[in-house]
């Protein structure tokens, strides 16, 4: 006879409705999740399962995927010394019969020296002393860079100490490129910028500078006083929505994401009333889908390593949980420019390492990445969520020698 615990019988004596078989001659969950919720009570857990997610399962889950890296040919780093760097990708777009992306360059005699030992030759950080370059491709592995698009205005102007961390927007027949727009050097005071623009027919440029501010650091003691980063137009309901990233003044360093809307792509622009629009994240990546927009969320804050999809463009909420998301993603994503209310996602783009090179050769380079937030692709290679990892990758992150006798001393006081 099957044992009946007496918790069981308990349970049962007491009128304990359990779900295990509510009518069904088969046990919930038994034999997987049922995609239309079941009429019993369930546990908050599976209660979300249907309330916070758009599938039952990742595997059949849109706005879930998995992130493959590919090194990108064609790009020179100066042997890795330092003294070149590219970093923090635009979106991708495709004209002329080929790929575009514009990123951060930044060519220095020096790797960059900290706020210390930065000054008019050397950089403080890694986008300091910046321009903004431009590379083409036939098909988004191999890259050929084409040289300069955005220069370091003249003093006063926005930028004069250096311009990076660009993206792009098309809009009745004309490029933009937006970027930080540095007035001091990054790391005197912060890493304090407003964003700046400018403007082309074609994406080989010549680029006209704005030669001013297109988004203004808040006022003081708002969330947004010190830096605007990241920014990030899409072309949604018939405005452009541009997305960016500050970190609510001073510390603790928190990065969230805010909106601004303008009806122009050099502004007035007004930032949305209930910014941060998304808790977390850092240089964070945008796409339409479907009548909404999605991001992919990662690096910092309570929701980071998320990818989030807000179906009216401002209210967010985690679609998905994810791992080795892509930093600083430029996806390439061709809806970000018709305002077509059924964003088709994407499925590959660019991203940046950073940190690379060791002491005294600090910099970053761009890198592929492949996934699939596609409506018009069905890849099940990007749809495991464990990605096996080898034991080499997790040793890369050790605890230090004085942690580690800080733990040892710390279980010895607990014996
Ligand atoms: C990036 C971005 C911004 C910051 C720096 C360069 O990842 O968040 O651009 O200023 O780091």
């Amino acid at each position: 006879m099957k044992h009946i615990s007496l918790f069981s019988l308990a349970l049962a004596l007491a009128g304990f409705c359990s779900p295990l078989n509510a009518g069904n001659e088969n046990y919930f969950p038994y034999g997987g999740v049922p995609k239309e919720r079941p009429d019993i009570e369930l546990s908050p857990a599976m209660e979300r399962v249907y309330s916070d997610y758009t599938a039952v399962q990742p595997e059949l889950n849109e706005l879930f995927t998995n992130f493959k890296y590919t090194p990108i040919t064609g790009l020179d780093y100066s042997n890795g010394d330092g003294t070149v760097s590219r970093r923090d990708p635009s979106k991708v777009v495709r004209a002329n019969g080929k790929y575009y992306v514009w990123y951060t360059c930044r060519r220095t005699e020096s790797p960059p020296r900290g706020p210390a030992g930065g000054n008019d030759r050397y950089p403080s950080y890694d986008w300091d002393l910046s321009e903004i370059w431009y590379a083409t491709s036939e098909d988004g592995f191999h890259w050929e860079e084409q040289g300069v698009a955005v220069r370091r205005p003249e003093k006063p102007n926005a930028g004069w100490r250096s311009v990076s961390t660009p993206d792009v927007f098309f809009w009745k027949g004309k490029y933009y490129l937006y970027y930080q727009a540095f007035l001091e050097m990054p790391g005197l005071r912060g890493d304090y910028c407003p964003v700046s623009a400018s403007f082309a027919d074609s994406p080989d440029g010549p680029w006209t500078p704005a030669n001013r501010i297109i988004v203004e650091n808040g006022p003081e003691g708002t969330w947004d006083q010190d830096k605007i980063h990241d920014p990030y137009p899409i072309h949604y309901k018939g405005k452009i929505y541009l997305y960016y990233k500050s970190e609510l003044g001073g510390r603790p360093k928190a990065p969230m994401q805010g909106l601004a809307i303008s009806d122009h792509p050099l502004g007035p622009f007004e930032k949305y009333p209930l910014n941060p629009v998304i808790n977390s994240g850092h240089e964070t990546g945008f796409f339409p889908f479907k009548e909404g927009i999605a991001a992919l969320v990662g690096r910092h804050g309570l929701e980071h390593n998320t990818i989030q999809y807000a179906p009216d463009g401002v209210n967010f909420r985690i679609a998905s949980i994810t791992h080795l998301l892509p930093i600083a993603p430029g996806p390439y994503a061709p809806d970000a420019f018709t305002d077509s209310g059924d964003g088709r996602g994407i499925s590959w783009g660019l991203s940046h390492f950073r940190s690379l090179g060791g002491k005294g050769r600090s910099h970053s380079m761009l890198t592929r990445f492949d996934c699939d937030l596609s409506l018009d692709l069905e890849d099940p290679v990007f749809k495991e969520t464990d990605t096996f990892v080898k034991p080499d990758v997790y040793y890369q992150f050790p605890l230090t020698e004085n942690h580690k006798a800080a733990i040892r001393k710390r279980m010895k006081q607990a014996e």
